[in-house]
């Protein structure tokens, strides 16, 4: 469940973190039994929507950016994302060629549609802050597709957390340092989960290494979505 980035210097860890997903029951935790998984920062509830949740999620995401479809931007590295993306709420990421920044409008002039409520109550079950979100990050990942090691910086301010939300296939997720380099874990998000990035771990180097394709029916033809809410403004 849990890699180490070189080898076999996370066992110890491994094993307990294997023992504490087994134990990671969708019912214990409903029942509150059982809290998140800490991890470094990070706090990962397994499975917090249930596969009747999640399907009503991604009807209600669909319909919802059915005027703001998601595209592939270019980064100012003249790279195409593999990774498709579009937003909720007044701010959205869109990175262009000039760089990285926060934008009010879809590429073709549409403003974004509101966060879904939905989605809004996630937050405020388990961001643990007052203020609510204003930016829904959406990722779409097809087959081969992955995010490169980056950190999230764009936002004005880092005091708040970010709390994702994974949906059909999974993911391996990797997380390393406030610096370049240096050693890392990874983790395979499932559907349903959701993971809290605070403190030190909000301004952490994170990516997604691969997603398992045709892991997940819940999306019809496949893939991944993620969505990341954050104060951005
Ligand atoms: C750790 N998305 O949109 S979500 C992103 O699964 C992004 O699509 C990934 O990285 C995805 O920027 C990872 C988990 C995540 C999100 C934000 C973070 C981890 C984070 C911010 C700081 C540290
Ligand atoms: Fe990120």
């Amino acid at each position: 469940m849990l890699q180490g980035g070189n080898g076999h210097e996370f066992c110890e860890n491994h094993l307990r973190l294997t023992n504490f997903l087994e134990l990671q029951d969708h019912r214990a935790l409903a029942a509150g039994m059982m809290g998140p998984l800490l991890f470094r920062d990070f706090k990962i509830y397994r499975e917090y929507l249930t596969l009747s949740e999640q399907k009503a999620l991604v009807e209600e995401l669909r319909v919802a950016a059915a005027d703001t479809p998601p595209f592939q931007p270019v980064l100012r590295s003249g790279k195409r994302m593999s990774v498709r993306i579009t937003s909720f709420g007044a701010r959205g990421w869109l990175p262009d060629q000039t760089g990285y920044q926060y934008a009010a409008q879809h590429p073709n002039g549409t403003p974004w549609p509101p966060i879904p409520t939905s989605v809004l109550k996630i937050w405020q079950a388990v961001s643990e802050v007052d203020r609510l979100p204003d930016s829904c990050l959406m990722n779409f990942y097809g087959e081969d597709t992955k995010m490169g090691m980056h950190q999230d910086r764009d936002e004005a301010g880092f005091d708040w957390p970010v709390v994702s939300v994974s949906l059909g296939d999974e993911a391996l997720f990797r997380m390393g340092n406030t610096t370049r380099g240096g050693k890392t874990e990874s983790i395979w998000l499932r559907s349903g989960d959701v993971v809290v990035m605070g403190g030190a771990a909000r301004l952490a180097y994170h990516g997604i290494d691969r997603i398992r394709f045709g892991s997940s029916t819940l999306l019809k033809k496949g893939g991944r979505l993620n969505l990341t809410l954050r104060v951005a403004g």
